[in-house]
């Protein structure tokens, strides 16, 4: 009991403003004279850390005693975004520190942004993974979230001359006060090298690897709190780390430059984040990256396996893994080889433990996302793996040889290899074989997953594939980021629609009542003021709180279509320019997201945006009835900044290109209605919240694929007003004269269009017109927000996970108890 004494961990105003000033004083070794900002921020995070480890014990000490069954959530990306105020909520006591902190006389938002965001992930699978270990840890699930701890998370976004410019993200520049350094579990991961033949003790012809070099990974462990329960779950992200015997040898030697080359090759591993989503590269330290995360993975379930003393024959008893796209698909292989090599298991029963433990997610229907690994890369880093998976695809293929009797060409679509050309390993295949269920992460994500990318493998195992739709978690993405609204909502619900957003369905009769509609409409507007001042310090521009917020976050993307948005905001300008004095309705175009380094369109397009709103920030004409901003640096923190402030959602993909989205879900959450085609869970958004409230436009899946069947052409789709728009871009009005500058991007549309920006763009602009009109009967559009929200229940986390739980991982919650 004297271990948790109230001085301690007591979750008083007084208890806290105490270990803030000790924490000052014996964490940051400052006085109140000499500290700064960030040392009041870490101060209070430590003070908050304390509170969090109480429960982390109490955690571990009930899973063990119940040995329970976990899941491991195995993620390459995990995009967390501060920590701080997040744990505030979840431990129910944000508002007594935001109290106890003013009382100190400091600034409490502005200690909660001092915080660098781990931002450990591109964009919606890395978020996806945050959200889920959210979920788990409110619902009691007993789970370990497992992945890298990038020395550089995803780069800095700064925007230059209207080009976007790279800075390497230094999060851990001044320490994290919420990971704790787990040395003592370090385990050792081999790669490279080559494998041989010899005989064990009972003389039996056994396969060895030998590796060309060793790297240690040593995890760093986050607890995860759920919400208003006792429960820490751990994100666990392994650090690499060279050998200590290695380079001890070497320098005995005398060799010191090699004793130091190897230790920098062994912390290249997790240095850097890759930042090109949607878009593989077959880069041997990407490989590297997801074998060494995967590998002291499962090294560490099996240690806790020892430590519960459960025999490996019950290993997928003990968890059920989650892949998390193909990125650590290479555990199915890795797994057989600890169990066949290392643990001396017969394959048969090697393969059944596999097949049971492994369940595997994909969020991607766009090709060139789809890893395949060049077949000599692939063995120059894993020669033992290569082995294991011809074996496997040998058993595998004698399976489908008699369920397809004579069917070569079906062999040759659903082999591990592909053959055609160049020999690559098949990531998603190794995984869909390697899994016992298969899901997308919408509906129409999931249909087409079975008709299309992975139809032979529906066809083989129809029972494997299911669908589970995406959510958010309403805690960071309504309680944290708008508690404006979120006051309101409890005011008249009630609070526990924190924990069942179904609940959010009682605000339905609140839609006819003109009181509180009037508050609604008086917090969007609060958040609208708050985020124009943000936007004015950022971007040293006006916007005018009383105009339509329209917004497009998101990364920055072809299939995304940020370039529809943009051609109709200069179609826009164009129409004022030619009739001055049109009856238009007052707008702010907000974009915001990052291009991948080297994905040199979308940077085009992020320059065109740039530059349009540079355009028509200095035009008097337009001015105070359109306004372009392109936010820098989107990110969590950012975002969650510009969600509770959007009135307008744009979900504006080709349809059948975006697998889901979850940015769609923050916008309808926080009564922002949607402009959308009929792609990914916009399909299910719009009817959760009814047809009559959501703006749909353009072509349906099915009408993409036949479009581009019979050969598309975008001339066909030529208007005079879409020839405005390109020939005003050409001529140079956005470039200074420049005629060149946007040509890779006009002639691309002219010429190829892959994404049928021409197809959607009428459809598009009408439908935008229809906006604006809605947007002037006040009342109206009040009502379809709040309706947005209300039946926004659905895209909660937490339904996601429990039918993760029910039906793929069958985990029970286990209840923790607070020790004292
Ligand atoms: C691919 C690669 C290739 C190698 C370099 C690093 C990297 C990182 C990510 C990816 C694939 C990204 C796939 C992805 O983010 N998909 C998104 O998943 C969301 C969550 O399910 C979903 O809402 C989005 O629609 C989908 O685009």
């Amino acid at each position: 009991t004297e271990l948790y004494d109230d001085e301690r961990t007591a979750l008083t105003k007084e208890a806290f403003k105490r270990a803030f000033l000790d924490n000052l004083l014996y964490v940051q070794g400052k006085f109140p004279a000499l500290a700064s900002q960030n040392d009041y921020y870490q101060a209070l995070a430590y003070a908050v850390r304390d509170r969090l480890l109480q429960r982390w014990i109490s955690t571990a000490a009930a899973y063990t005693k119940q040995g329970s069954r976990t899941v491991a959530y195995f993620s390459a990306e995990f995009l967390m975004g501060p920590h701080l105020g997040n744990n505030l909520i979840n431990l129910g006591i944000y508002e007594q520190v935001r109290e106890a902190i003013s009382e100190l006389g400091l600034d409490f938002d502005t200690l909660l942004r001092q915080e660098d965001e781990p931002g450990l992930g591109n964009g919606g699978l890395g978020r996806l993974a945050a959200c889920f270990i959210d979920s788990m840890a409110t619902l009691e699930i007993p789970s370990l979230g497992y992945g890298i701890r990038y020395e550089f998370g995803i780069f800095h976004q700064e925007i230059v001359d209207g080009w976007q410019t790279e800075r390497t993200d230094k999060w851990l520049r001044f320490g994290n006060p919420w990971e704790i350094l787990r040395p003592e579990w370090a385990v050792e991961v081999k790669l490279g090298g080559h494998t041989e033949q010899y005989r064990d003790e009972q003389e039996r012809l056994r396969i060895r690897w030998v590796p060309g070099k060793v790297v240690v990974g040593v995890p760093y462990d986050t607890p995860i709190l759920g919400f208003r329960n006792n429960t820490a779950n751990t994100l666990r992200l392994w650090k690499a780390e060279a050998p200590e015997s290695f380079d001890f040898s070497t320098f005995n030697r005398g060799d010191y430059g090699g004793a130091v080359r190897q230790k920098v090759w062994s912390e290249t591993l997790s240095k850097v984040l890759y930042p090109n989503d949607e878009q593989i590269q077959g880069k041997t330290l990407r490989l590297e990256q997801q074998y060494f995360f995967v590998s002291a993975s499962l090294q560490d379930m099996m240690r806790i396996m020892r430590v519960q003393k459960l025999p490996l024959e019950r290993f997928h008893e003990k968890f059920a893994v989650q892949l998390n796209d193909t990125h650590p698909a290479i555990a199915v292989a890795e797994l057989m080889r600890l169990l066949v090599d290392d643990h001396v298991m017969p394959w048969e029963q090697a393969w059944d433990i596999t097949c049971k433990t492994f369940a595997y997610t994909n969020h991607t229907l766009l090709p060139e996302a789809l890893e395949c690994w060049p077949l000599e890369l692939f063995k120059s880093v894993l020669p033992r793996h290569l082995d294991l998976i011809y074996e496997i695809n040998v058993r595998f293929l004698d399976e489908v040889r008699i369920r397809f009797y004579g069917d070569e060409a079906r062999l040759a679509r659903l082999s591990l290899i592909d053959e055609h050309g160049e020999r690559y390993v098949r990531m998603a295949h190794l995984a869909c074989v390697g899994s016992h269920t298969i899901n997308g992460v919408a509906e129409l994500h999931s249909e087409l997953l079975k008709q299309d990318v992975l139809r032979d493998f529906y066809e083989l195992w129809p029972h494997k594939f299911g669908n589970k739709t995406n959510g958010v978690t309403p805690r960071r993405w309504m309680a944290l980021s708008n508690p404006r609204l979120s006051d309101l909502i409890s005011e008249a619900i009630g609070d526990s629609w924190l924990k069942n957003l179904d609940e959010l369905q009682k605000l339905e009769p609140f839609a006819q009542d003109a009181a509180f509609r009037q508050r609604w409409r008086e917090i969007k507007l609060a958040n609208k003021v708050d985020f124009a001042a943000f936007v004015k310090e950022r971007n040293g521009i006006n916007i005018d709180p009383a105009s339509l917020f329209d917004v497009q976050v998101k990364r920055i993307h072809e299939y995304k279509r940020q370039h529809l948005n943009i051609l109709h905001v200069i179609a826009l300008y164009h129409r004022l320019r030619s009739d001055p004095n049109a009856d238009f309705q007052p707008r702010t175009f907000i974009f915001g997201g990052k291009a991948a380094p080297a994905y040199h369109m979308a940077k085009l397009i992020i320059k065109l945006i740039n530059s349009v709103a540079d355009v028509v920030d200095r035009d008097p004409a337009v001015k105070d009835r359109l306004k372009v901003v392109f936010l820098q640096n989107f990110n969590v923190s950012n975002g969650q900044r510009v969600y509770p402030a959007a009135e307008l959602s744009e979900q504006i993909s080709t349809a059948g290109k975006e697998a889901s989205g979850t940015g769609n879900m923050k916008f309808s959450m926080n009564g922002a209605l949607t402009i959308g085609t009929m792609d990914g869970a916009n399909i299910e958004i719009r009817q959760e919240v009814g047809a009559e409230n959501f703006f749909l436009f353009g072509l349906t899946a099915e009408q993409v694929a036949q479009t581009k069947g019979r050969g598309y052409r975008p001339l066909e789709h030529m208007t005079a007003e879409l020839q405005e728009v390109i020939s005003l871009i050409n001529s140079g009005f956005f470039s200074r004269g420049d005629v060149q500058m946007f040509r890779a991007l006009t002639d691309g549309l002219l010429w190829h269009d892959p994404y049928l920006v021409f197809a959607d763009f009428e459809s598009y602009s009408e439908c935008q017109l229809q906006v604006s009109q809605a947007y002037r009967d006040v009342d109206h559009w009040t009502r379809m927000s709040i309706l947005n929200s209300a039946r926004s229940g659905k895209f909660s986390s937490d339904r996601t996970i429990r039918e993760y739980c029910a039906d793929i991982w069958r985990a029970p919650s286990v209840p923790v108890r607070l020790l004292s």
